[in-house]
């Protein structure tokens, strides 16, 4: 079973907005806005809605970027199909919600120690300009049992 969720990640004046997760899955760690597609939603319009309801933002310029296919070896059968967006415009100040607290990091603060622990492997290449499609596994404890990391021209799905 594939399971298709949006992350969005917005570059400002050399900084990226990232937002603690105050509950959820993912809680207590610094990331993206996003989440799951709704019926009737394109991906893009679920990445901008998820973006707004989180933290308040409205993304006027996107680029997706990356997509993910993560798997935890608890449940094998499922993947997460994470697709990644760089945010270049948007409306708004970032607000704390219900669901997320918004903050700035220079990139060379990014908090990686408490962020998903794939964030490390991919967020350069995000920085860079890269595209990039990667494959992770995760075990007890959100480790990494196994990884591919891979640059691409373009995020075709058989590309
Ligand atoms: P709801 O139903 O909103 O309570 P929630 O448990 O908050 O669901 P969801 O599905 O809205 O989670 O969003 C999960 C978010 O976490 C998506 O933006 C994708 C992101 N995500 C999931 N696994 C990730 C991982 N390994 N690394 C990462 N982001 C991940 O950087």
């Amino acid at each position: 079973m594939r399971k298709v969720l949006t992350l969005c990640l917005a570059i400002q004046d050399g900084r990226l907005l990232l937002g603690m997760k105050k509950r959820g899955f993912g809680a207590r760690w610094w990331n993206g806005f996003g989440g799951k597609i709704e019926e009737g939603e394109t991906i893009e319009e679920a990445a901008k809605r998820e973006t707004q309801e989180e933290c308040g933002i409205v993304i006027r310029s996107m680029e997706g970027v990356g997509i993910h296919e993560f798997r935890f070896d608890s449940k094998p059968e499922e993947i997460l199909e994470v697709h990644v967006f760089r945010v270049d415009t948007f409306e708004g100040e970032p607000i704390e919600t219900e669901e997320m607290r918004p903050q700035w990091f220079v990139f060379a603060e990014i908090p990686y120690d408490t962020m998903w622990p794939d964030d490390r492997y991919w967020i350069p290449l995000f920085l860079a300009g890269k595209k990039f499609r990667t494959k992770f596994l995760f075990g007890a404890g959100d480790v990494i049992l196994e990884k591919e990391i891979l640059e691409v021209e373009n995020l075709t799905m058989d590309g």
